[in-house]
C-alpha cells in the first residue's frame, strides 16, 4: 500500500531518515517528512532531502523542546494545519495511509502527534497509523547519574553504559500513548528496552534500532506494492487487509519479523553458463523452500517482537510471506497459516506474499493486534496516575 510516512522529533526524523536511505523509490513510501522544532536535529539528517524537512514552531526558537511535552502540545494545536499543508508538495491525498514515527519519551514529536493525527484524519479519509518508539528505562531512572546535556540526541554519554537521562521520558510515554491510543487508528510500539544490548545506550544502539525498526515499516506496508511489475503476487495484500488486521480504535500491534539468506534463483548463473544448461525455468529446492518458509514464519512469530506479545495470543493476525518467487513454496505457506492460528489462537489469519524477483531472502513479517496488555506498556502506562491521554 502507498503510504505517507512522517518521523516527528529526533527520533522519529533519525528513523524516516534511515527508511529513505534503505528504501527511497519503493513504491510503498509514496511520501516521507521530517518535522520538527529543532533545526540542528534536521540539519543532521542525512537521506531525507531538504524540501522534505519542515522546522516548525518559531516558539521554540529552533530549538528542541528539553522534553516539556506540555509545551509540545501547545505547539501541535498552534501548528497542526501549517504541517499539514507542508505535506502537499508530495500529494498526500493519493496515500493509503499516514504513518506517524515517533519516540514517545520525548515532546517536540510526542507533542504534535496528536494534533497532526486529528489533522490528516479531517482532512483526508486514510488511516493514521503510529509507530511509538518507548523510552528506555534507564532514562528516567533516578538512579542513572545525569548526562551532562540531558538530550538523548547529542553527545555520547557513556557513564555506566545506561541511557542518556531524560528525567520525564517515562511520563512523557505514558501521556502521549494515551492519546495516541485516541488519536490514531493502531498503535504500534517499539519496546526500546527490549532491543538495547546489555551496557549499551540508545546513543550507542540507536543506528542499529533505526535499521530495525525502518525494516519492519517496509516490509508490513511494502506488502503487496512489489516493484516488478512482472511478478504478481498469488496472493495480493491490500490496504483494507492491514486495516482489518490492524482494527480500527487505536489497538497496539506488535510486529514479528525474520530474515533468511537464500541462493538466488536464478534461470543463469551469475557465472556466465550455468551449472545446469541456461535455459531452464527458475527452480529451487523444494526441501529447501519449504525448510526457509517455515522458519521464518516460526522465528517471526516466536523471536523478539517490536513489542511482547502476552502468551502469543492475538485476536487477528496477518501474515505476510517475501522474497524470491520461486522460493515461496504455496503449501509451506498455507502450513505455515495453520499453525499461526492455532499459535495465537487467532480465528483466521490474513496473509498475503511479497515476491522480490532478485531478493536474496525469503522473509516473514507476523502483526498480532488485539492482544493483552504489554508488560512495559503498563509500567508505562502506570507511571502516572489516573487516566492517560
Ligand atoms: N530508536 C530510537 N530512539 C530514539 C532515538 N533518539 C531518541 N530516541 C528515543 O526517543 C525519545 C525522544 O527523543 P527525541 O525524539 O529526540 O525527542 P523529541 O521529540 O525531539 O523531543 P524534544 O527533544 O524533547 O523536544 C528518547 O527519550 C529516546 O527514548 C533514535 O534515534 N532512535
Ligand atoms: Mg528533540
Amino acid at each position: 500500500m502507498r503510504v505517507h510516512v512522517i518521523g516527528l522529533g529526533g527520533a522519529g526524523g533519525r528513523i524516516v531518515d534511515r527508511l529513505t536511505a534503505d528504501r527511497d523509490g519503493d513504491r510503498f513510501l509514496h511520501g516521507v517528512s521530517a518535522f520538527d522544532t529543532d533545526m540542528e536535529a534536521l540539519d543532521r539528517l542525512e537521506s531525507l532531502g531538504k524540501d522534505r524537512r519542515y522546522r516548525f514552531g518559531d516558539a521554540a526558537g529552533g530549538d528542541g523542546l528539553d522534553g516539556d511535552l506540555h509545551a509540545g502540545r501547545e505547539l501541535g494545536e498552534v501548528h497542526a494545519s501549517e504541517l499539514g499543508r507542508a505535506l502537499d508538495d508530495q500529494r498526500p491525498s493519493i496515500a493509503e495511509a499516514f504513518v506517524l514515527v515517533v519516540g514517545v519519551g520525548g515532546a517536540a514529536g510526542g507533542g504534535v502527534a496528536p494534533a497532526l493525527a486529528a489533522e490528516l484524519e479531517t482532512l483526508y479519509d486514510a488511516p493514521v497509523y503510529s509507530v511509538a518508539v518507548l523510552p528506555a528505562s534507564a532514562e528516567s531512572d533516578p538512579d542513572t547519574e545525569p548526562d551532562r546535556k540531558e538530550n538523548g540526541d547529542d553527545e555520547p554519554s557513556r557513564h555506566g553504559g545506561s541511557s542518556p537521562r531524560r528525567p520525564l521520558t517515562e511520563k512523557n510515554a505514558a501521556r502521549t500513548l494515551g492519546a495516541l491510543s485516541e488519536g490514531t487508528t493502531a498503535v504500534l510500539p517499539f519496546d526500546t528496552d527490549a532491543w538495547l544490548r546489555p551496557g549499551e545506550t540508545i546513543v550507542d544502539a540507536r543506528d542499529r534500532l533505526n535499521g530495525i525498526v525502518a525494516d519492519r515499516i517496509a516490509a508490513l506496508f511494502g506488502a503487496g506494492e512489489s516493484d516488478a511489475d512482472a511478478v504478481t503476487p498469488q496472493q495480493v495484500l491490500d490496504a483494507s487487509d492491514i486495516a482489518r488486521a490492524v482494527g480500527d480504535e487505536g489497538d497496539v500491534a506488535a510486529l514479528g519479523y525474520a530474515t533468511q539468506a537464500v541462493e538466488p534463483a536464478e534461470t543463469e548463473s551469475r557465472f556466465g553458463l550455468g551449472l545446469f544448461g541456461s535455459s531452464e525455468p527458475e527452480k529451487v529446492d523444494a526441501s529447501a523452500a519449504v525448510s526457509a518458509v517455515e522458519t521464518v514464519i516460526r522465528k517471526a512469530t516466536r523471536g523478539k517482537n517490536t513489542i511482547e506479545v502476552p502468551e502469543g495470543r492475538a485476536d487477528r493476525t496477518l501474515l505476510v510471506v517475501g522474497g524470491p518467487p520461486a522460493w515461496l513454496n504455496r503449501e509451506a505457506i498455507a502450513d505455515g497459516r495453520r499453525w499461526l492460528a492455532e499459535e495465537t489462537g487467532s480465528g483466521a489469519i490474513l496473509s498475503g506474499d511479497a515476491p522480490v524477483p532478485d531478493g536474496e531472502e525469503v522473509f516473514a513479517l507476523v502483526l498480532r493486534a488485539g492482544i493483552d496488555e504489554p508488560e512495559r506498556i503498563r509500567e508505562i502506562r502506570e507511571s502516572i496516575p489516573g487516566r492517560s491521554g
